[in-house]
């Protein structure tokens, strides 16, 4: 029997090196040829000290030992026993702990005097170096390097915070790149969300304040063991470089005439406080990809344009020759329309890149550094080689975790314009959208969205961030900002249902899906408050009725200029998601072990429900509004009083989806719930006509449009092909995709039973004429899978169960029941059927 246990992971972090938590949790996946393999007990050495733990968890293990300091290096490597043997050791990881303190920093901020933007310092290497790390973050965004070098290859550092409350800081590892007697450590800095024009439709110029800064602190230890530091400090000097113009909106000018010859002036202090740095508790952004155009065009104006075949997140790298001052202006855009550059949808935003040549015989490469765009297409003009430009794709640099495919090349394409929709709006937050004069933190976008993601994608680190900003913005009175980090101001900061309750539900399912219990204790305090804030808000009858509300956002029925005025009444919208948000916070309660705020949130919730089933649910069952997201939100939130009025809406649920031809009734808060309510009313091959639907409106209609991501809008590009007009018109919005999250659990069937798919459901619904489906998950015990194919009347299913784990079977036509971990296969003869 073999069992080998991985190298220990710190926290959500692939990359150790600067960890903010003194007491990282450690997890481990164990690879073995033994079915039912389970722990009992696991020993973890570091410092050379060691600690037994008869325990069989090996998701989030608490740190034993004192915790680390600053920058102390721990190796640290583990060993697990199973009925009575122990493993091997795992291969050593080492830890290495960040600046913990803000009295480590001795570096202060400096802020060039006007719009320079290269900063520099020199210092002086004494002797030979044994280790060297700098520290180091902006106000704005930067990229550093060390005589002349790029140091590590993050894009956009240090990301986008609430800035006012957490700054983060980058830690590398820059013992190479040192040399002997004089160095150079220098930067770029450049507006990014510090200071760029940043908001909603248009925005405001210097959000967060009016001068640019650096802080960084160079920490060296030499062979004898001695060390030296180096700061950003008044002696620091900068300087006007090549960097004309730089906005996240507008694009980037570059003039490469500008590279050399500048005139260095002295820096200034800049005060700004250092107890809001904090180490990322998620990886960086970085460049994932490259792709080539698969076609260059000229339209019918005679602009060149580049086709990458993908809606994509990210820049163009061009290489140019021509002569000093020659300009190549590269304009981006997702769809063409009549064949030309389709940009009214980024309205404002320019998202123009132009690069100013150096001149002469050589090539010129160039790519801009602090500004992405959302595009497939672009446009160039002047002396750039069309086929040489690459796109280069940018988000966080997160794990891809999970996979789906079906026999049905739609629905696969489907899945796949989910994960890039995903890709392009997991830069460092979550945005609502990634190429107009918007891309915020919209809450309700990532709240219907998160089960989806934390199936594609390791996001748990980069929600983690999110979430502290979500609770350091909520006011005092629990409501939260519709967006974050906040830019919208005072006005944006009220309580929306389904946009709030992000709070809420954001937290738990990351808890299911990573089992991430004490993220859930430390967003405890925000979920309570906003979940009173609401209870108040519904006053006595508690009826969630009043303030503004988006409701089922984007409904297709709603008018294109009232897009939150579609079908379902807002306070059905608004009185459900209290019902839901309270249950969910009752539920968290008792997974904490919080037992008076258990009963009392879950009070609360029997009498939202009630309160809902007095003002909206008729004797019969009819849920006010009649709407399909009415039915499905009544459904999945359990808000029906009894079994007869269940019956009855899920009967009307199905009736008002056929009613509507199987096309989408339904805006961003009934759609990721309506295939869930229709499966569990027992009318699975009801949603399976709603999911295989390819007339407009429908998931399947952008598809056949030749959508290669998510839109926005069910139509955002109308049957003849023309774009529609709206205001909003987004080609790269996640909300409609988190029907995926529905192909995952129920298509394919494979769902978390118990945090962290410690234990998992097997559980695959074939219908709509699929022959085939499979979903792969790299859970946080390691790999699941579920496979399934039909063969006439025979239904095949291969399962895998990670070691440590178990699961519920539950096959169709028969009884469900445990198993253990391992490779399963199993067939069912004549008991399902597949039309
Ligand atoms: C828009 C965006 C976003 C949505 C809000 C309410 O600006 O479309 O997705 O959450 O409105």
């Amino acid at each position: 029997m073999t069992v080998n246990v991985s190298a220990p992971r710190a926290e959500h972090l692939d990359e150790p090196l600067g960890l903010g938590e003194g007491r990282p949790r450690l997890s481990w996946t164990i690879e073995t040829d033994q079915p039912g393999w389970r722990q009992d007990a696991c020993e973890i050495e570091a410092r050379g000290e060691r600690f037994v733990r008869e325990s069989g968890e090996s998701v989030l293990v608490p740190w034993p030992f004192e915790p680390l300091s600053s920058r102390e290096r721990v190796p640290v490597r583990v060993r697990v026993r199973a009925a009575g043997e122990w493993s091997e050791w795992s291969p050593v990881t080492v830890l290495e702990a960040g600046l913990l303190d803000p009295a480590d920093w001795t570096a202060r901020f400096i802020a060039p005097p006007g719009e320079e933007h290269l900063l520099r310092g020199r210092f002086e290497v004494r002797r030979a170096v044994a280790a060297a790390r700098l520290y180091i973050t902006a106000l704005g965004v930067y990229e550093a390097e060390l005589n002349g070098v790029p140091i590590g290859d993050h894009v956009m550092a240090p990301g986008w915070t609430s800035y006012g409350h957490r700054l983060r800081y980058q830690t590398f590892d820059v013992t190479a790149a040192l040399r002997p007697g004089p160095n150079t450590l220098g930067a770029t800095l450049a507006d990014g969300w510090y200071r760029g024009r940043l908001g909603f439709q248009g925005g405001t110029i210097a959000t967060y304040g009016e001068h640019l800064g650096l802080l960084a602190q160079l920490e060296i230890t030499y062979d004898d063991g001695s060390g030296d530091r180096f700061c950003t400090n008044p002696s620091w000097r900068c300087a006007d470089g090549p960097l004309v113009a730089s906005s996240i909106y507008d694009g980037e000018t570059h003039d490469a005439r500008l590279e050399a010859g500048q005139t260095w002036v002295p820096v200034k202090p800049l005060d700004h406080d250092l107890a809001t740095l904090t180490a990322p508790s998620g990886p960086p952004v970085r460049r994932s990809r490259e792709l080539a155009p698969v076609a260059v065009l000229t339209s019918p104006s005679g602009q060149t344009v580049l086709d990458f075949g993908q809606n994509l997140v990210g820049r163009l790298r061009i290489t140019a020759r021509g002569r000093a001052g020659d300009r190549v202006i590269l304009r981006h855009a997702e769809v063409l329309e009549d064949g030309e550059l389709c940009t009214r949808p980024l309205r404002s935003a320019a998202a123009t890149d132009v690069y100013i040549l150096r001149g002469g015989e050589e090539e010129e490469v160039w790519e801009p550094r602090f500004t992405f765009h959302g595009f497939r297409y672009a446009t160039v003009e002047g002396p750039a080689d069309p086929h040489l430009i690459r796109a280069v794709v940018c988000h966080t640099d997160m794990r891809r975790t999970g996979h789906f495919e079906c026999s049905d090349p739609l629905v696969s394409r489907l899945h796949a314009n989910v994960v890039w929709s995903m890709r392009g709006n997991f830069l460092d937050l979550p945005t609502d959208c990634p190429q107009r004069d918007e891309r915020l933190g919209w809450t309700g976008d990532l709240q219907v969205f998160t089960p989806t993601a934390a199936f594609l994608h390791d996001c748990a680190g980069m929600l983690t961030s999110w979430l502290a900003d979500l609770s350091a913005e909520q006011a005092p009175s629990g409501a939260v900002p519709v967006a974050v980090p906040n830019v919208l101001g005072e006005r944006a900061v009220f309580a929306a249902a389904g946009w709030g309750d992000a709070v809420v539900l954001v937290p738990w399912t990351l808890y299911q899906r990573y089992g991430d219990a004490a993220l859930l204790e430390r967003q405890f305090p925000a979920m309570c408050r906003y979940v009173d804030h609401v209870a108040l808000l519904a006053g006595p009858m508690l009826l969630w009725e009043g303030g503004h509300q988006f409701g089922d956002w984007l409904d297709p029925a709603a008018p294109p200029d009232k897009p939150g005025d579609g079908r379902t009444p807002k306070p059905v919208v608004a009185t459900a998601y209290l019902a839901h948000s309270a249950t969910v916070l009752a539920e968290a309660a008792a997974a904490l072990g919080r037992d008076r705020e258990h009963e009392r949130y879950a009070r609360l919730a029997g009498a939202v429900r009630a309160a809902f089933a007095a003002a909206y649910v008729a004797p019969d069952g009819t849920v006010l509004g009649d709407s399909a997201t009415g039915y499905a939100l009544a459904l999945r939130f359990g808000l029906l009083p009894g079994p007869a009025q269940r019956a009855h809406a899920g009967r009307r649920l199905a009736e008002v989806v056929e009613e509507a031809g199987h096309h989408i009734a339904t805006g961003f808060l009934g759609t990721p719930l309506v295939c869930d309510a229709l499966t569990e009313a027992g009318r699975l091959d009801t949603a399976y006509r709603l999911l295989l639907q390819r007339e407009c409106p429908s998931w399947l209609y952008a598809v056949t449009m030749g959508a290669t991501t998510i839109w926005e809008r069910w139509d955002s590009m109308l049957p003849d092909g023309a774009v529609n007009s709206g205001e909003m018109t987004s080609f790269n919005h996640y909300a409609f995709g988190a029907v995926a999250d529905w192909l995952h659990r129920t298509v394919a069937g494979l769902a978390p039973l118990a945090p962290g798919y410690r234990r998992l459901a097997v559980a695959p619904r074939p219908g709509g004429g699929l022959t085939h489906a499979r979903a792969a998950l790299r859970t946080p015990y390691g790999p699941a899978e579920v496979a399934w194919r039909v063969d006439g009347e025979v239904l095949e299913v291969r399962a895998t169960v990670p070691p440590n784990t178990s699961a519920l079977v539950s096959l169709p036509g028969a009884e469900p029941f445990e198993t253990g971990s391992g490779e399963h296969r199993w067939t069912v003869d004549g008991g399902c059927s597949t039309t």
